[in-house]
């Protein structure tokens, strides 16, 4: 089923000048870009986003993380691209990651792991309504999609 999954390229990524590798791993999949933003991440916004982890050890040095400079706030679209990005990210521990896998190739530790992608469609849906306005969702048809989509 072709869904849509939050994905935000943490502000380590963009530091580390991996926003170009990374993206194209995602255009070669052959998944579709619907929506991108560079953007310094309010407080506000930063807590209200990973909610779920509220009172957890990290919470604190995360939230610090995300807002520490611009991040790449994305929507791509594509064939159950929830698990299919979760599975190209690797585990959240970048130890534990795959060869091949994002963190598993560019990262070291689960405090700098360079990478979020919705963990649920119901959490995309959310996300995706956290960080951006229907307008700026960029529905579009692409000339290559019969290529991708029998
Ligand atoms: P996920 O990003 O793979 O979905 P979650 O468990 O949802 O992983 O955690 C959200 C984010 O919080 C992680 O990606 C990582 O940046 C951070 N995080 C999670 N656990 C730890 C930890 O034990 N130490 C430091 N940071 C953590
Ligand atoms: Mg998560």
């Amino acid at each position: 089923m072709i869904e849509r999954t939050f994905v935000m390229l943490k502000p380590d990524a963009i530091q580390r000048g991996l926003v170009g590798e990374i993206i194209g791993r995602l255009e070669a999949r052959g998944f579709k870009p619907i929506a991108m933003k560079l953007m310094h991440i309010p407080k506000e916004l930063a807590e209200r986003h990973y909610a779920e982890h509220k009172g957890k050890s990290f919470f604190n040095p995360l939230v610090e993380y995300i807002t520490s400079g611009p991040a790449l706030c994305m929507v791509w679209e594509g064939e159950n691209i929830v698990i299919a990005l979760r599975t190209m990210m690797g585990k959240t521990n970048p130890q534990d990651a795959a060869p091949g896998t994002i963190r598993g190739d560019f990262a070291q530790q689960t405090g700098r792991n360079i990478i979020h992608g919705s963990d649920s469609p119901e959490s995309a849906r959310r996300e995706i309504g956290l960080f951006f306005n229907d307008y700026e969702l960029q529905e579009h048809k692409r000339s290559v999609d019969p290529w991708l989509y029998e």
